[in-house]
């Protein structure tokens, strides 16, 4: 079973990812993690921190010779900002100065809750592990888990369809405008509405508040039959929406039309299913999303995340003074105005993630031509019933019918 631990503080030395159950003899390309990570790094919105770092993996166990062995798969990834913060985040000694110390915990953050579960009077010691430093961590596993499944010729793609109230005209995700997306500042395909969007998120940042938004993924080419309706949590469905509710800000997830389409009749929802000789089964409709029973049905996975506004403001809100209980105004540090751009490609990871997990369920395999065997086999099966999935070659060709 493929499992993934992070660790790391946002200002400690580095953050972490153990990765356990990666199968053996896969080749890495560890600058597409790094691409994945730059990414992330971007967006219009952020902050001051993303000048500073400069994210990128250093291997520390579990490849060799540019192939997986098998065994745990440690990437590390360095936090530059540590200089500036060592004397503040030491180990072992107290901070240096203990005037950065948050007292006047931030709306909407982890701060208090956290504080009052883990008995602590510094927030710092909530919010560096709370912060969303830490999707680094899994964007970097997730990156390692798309490799895996691009070499099956699965591909997940992101954009963003809504920043504060501008929203983007397109229903359907621009498959063939993936280039705009990427060029786009807030990823965003059409040139009209990303402007629209950085006019609102300027507007934000000068009124000193923040916007939230949403963003949409798609998986393509994915295999029908990963995930389970035979025990509640091998449902893939909430799996993947477990997987995007995990990131920081993220308040809702939707799978394909399901908030659009509540309201409608089982006749105008359902995909009918239909038959011909050169397609094989196919459909017309993708309201489900790319899944049924939980489990994927040979569509493409569309899903979206709802992120709220982050709450570091720097008009702050009211709050109260974690010793005095007086009512005061939020503390203040650097954030981003809006992270949902950067959110998008840390959602892309993550679903990536949690599919190569389902992905491995299903074809299980602990060296990859064992999965491709697997994986082959299953193609053939399917076949006899009218869906057409082809098998594929070591290097991830299709082999031809
Ligand atoms: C982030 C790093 C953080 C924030 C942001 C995301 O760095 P710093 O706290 O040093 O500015 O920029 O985190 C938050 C918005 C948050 O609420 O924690 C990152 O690497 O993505």
């Amino acid at each position: 079973m493929l499992k993934l631990l992070t660790a790391g503080e946002s200002h400690g030395p580095a953050l972490t990812a153990i990765i356990e159950g990666f199968p053996a003899n896969f080749p890495v390309d560890v600058e597409k993690i790094n691409h994945e990570l730059k990414r992330r790094q971007g967006g219009y919105g952020r902050g001051g921190r993303m000048k500073i770092e400069s994210d990128r993996v250093q291997v520390l166990s579990g490849i060799r010779g540019g192939k997986t062995l098998g065994s745990p798969i440690t990437l590390m990834i360095h936090n530059r900002d540590w200089e500036n913060w060592k004397d503040y985040m030491d180990p072992f000694n107290p901070p240096v100065d203990s005037s950065r110390t948050p007292v006047c915990p931030r709306p909407g953050h982890a701060d208090m809750a956290g504080a009052l579960k883990y008995n602590q009077e510094d927030f710092r010691s909530i919010l560096e592990r709370a912060s969303a430093r830490e999707t680094a961590a899994r964007t970097a596993a997730g990156a390692l888990a798309k490799q895996l499944l691009s070499l099956f010729n699965v591909s997940i793609l992101s954009r963003v369809i809504q920043v504060g109230r501008v929203r983007s005209p397109e229903s359907e995700f621009p498959l063939d405008k993936i280039q705009q997306i990427e060029a786009s500042p807030v990823r965003c395909s059409d040139p009209e509405i990303s402007r629209e969007m950085i006019k609102a998120i300027e507007k934000a940042k000068q009124e000193g508040d923040t916007l939230g938004g949403v963003f949409e993924i798609t998986a393509a080419g994915l295999p029908p039959g990963l995930g389970s309706h035979v025990q509640w949590d091998r449902r893939l469905d909430a799996r993947l929406a477990a997987a995007l509710m995990s990131v920081p800000a993220i308040k809702g997830v939707e799978i394909g039309e399901a908030f659009n389409t509540a309201l409608t009749k089982g006749s105008e929802y359902h995909d009918e299913i239909y038959y011909n000789s050169s397609r094989g089964i196919y459909r017309t409709t993708n309201h489900a999303g790319g899944l049924e029973g939980g489990i994927t049905n040979g569509e493409n996975i569309v899903i979206r995340a709802f992120m709220k506004p982050i709450p570091t403001l720097s008009t702050p809100l009211r709050t109260i003074h974690w010793q005095t209980r007086k009512a005061t105004t939020a503390f203040r540090e650097r954030s981003d105005v809006c992270a949902v751009p950067a959110a998008s490609v840390v959602g892309e990871n993550v679903i990536a993630w949690e599919l190569a997990k389902s992905f491995l369920e299903k074809f299980a395999g602990d060296v990859v031509e064992d999965i491709i065997h697997s994986y082959n086999h299953y193609a053939e099966r399917l076949r006899k019933h009218g869906f057409k999935l082809k098998p594929i070659q070591r290097d991830g060709s299709f082999v031809s019918l």
